[in-house]
């Protein structure tokens, strides 16, 4: 079990993130924030994380990487993601006080220990909001890299200013291609980012409906990150669940909503 941390430890380990991280984050709908935490603080994560998910695997879980966060069992995890610097900084992204003209309290919504072994398929491009069924926007999940994470090794990639163009529907489960299959002008019309290269303590962050995905990990290296999410205390999910599968997605029938209008053929 390790050691639980002071908010004064924390902020040893825990930079603020910066206006300009905060703007580019609004702009863009994501951000590459180097190093974020201390490198060493990230090989820390990373022992606990595989010391935690094994003793979770030999009791049985079946999620044994998840809710890190939600143990003492699993310190300093909790003591980082509960931190008031690291919900600090959160909150600064979400930014409800822009339209509310008050901040709102945050959530936690997930936390995992994330293994991408060598050849692992890539992350299907799609938006976290529109798969996890929330009703508005301010969900977001950061992505910490505990090792060295390159663009070959499944780096994610992100479609920026995807963020504004609302709910593109959920892929997950429906096998009609991915966003980037189902709209081919995406990464015209819109930017795809370049490719990431993290170093462990690097952190990116992305909105919830921010188009993101990634390649396979062609290298021979394991991935490693730690993915965390927040979400404001008035988001209200589909199923009242807030994990990452979300709620199940139903398509409208024709009894009840008809057609009005096929599109002219070109
Ligand atoms: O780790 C990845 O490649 C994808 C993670 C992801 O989809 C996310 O953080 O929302």
């Amino acid at each position: 079990m390790g050691q639980a941390m002071t908010e004064r430890e924390v902020e040893a380990i825990l930079r603020e993130v910066t206006d300009e991280e905060v703007a580019f984050y609004h702009e863009y709908g994501w951000v590459m924030m180097k190093q974020l935490v201390d490198p060493a603080f990230a090989t820390q994560l990373q022992r606990v994380g595989k010391e935690h998910t094994e003793r979770q695997k030999e009791a049985g879980s079946d999620t044994p990487h998840v809710h890190l966060a939600l143990t003492d069992d699993a310190e300093p995890y909790r003591s980082f993601m509960f931190s008031e610097r690291m919900s600090r900084n959160a909150m600064r992204m979400v930014n409800r006080k822009r339209l509310k003209g008050v901040d709102l309290p945050l959530r936690y919504r997930i936390d995992m220990h994330v293994h991408k072994p060598p050849g692992a398929a890539g992350s299907t491009y799609h938006q976290d909001s529109a798969e996890h069924g929330s009703d508005r926007v301010g969900e977001l999940q950061f992505w910490l890299a505990l090792e060295e994470v390159t663009p070959e090794m499944g780096a994610m990639r992100f479609v920026s200013h995807s963020h504004r163009e609302g709910p593109l529907g959920s892929v997950f489960n429906d096998n009609k291609g991915d966003l980037l299959e189902q709209f081919p002008n995406l990464t015209s019309e819109l930017e795809m980012s370049p490719p990431q290269h993290y170093q462990p303590g690097d952190c990116t962050v992305h909105h919830g409906y921010m188009v993101h995905g990634g390649p396979p990990n062609s290298t021979d290296k394991s991935r490693w990150s730690y993915l965390f999410s927040y979400s404001p205390a008035d988001t209200r999910y589909w199923n009242g669940t807030a994990a990452n599968w979300g709620a199940e997605r139903k398509r409208m029938g024709d009894a009840e909503n008809p057609i009005v209008l096929e599109p002219a053929g070109d």
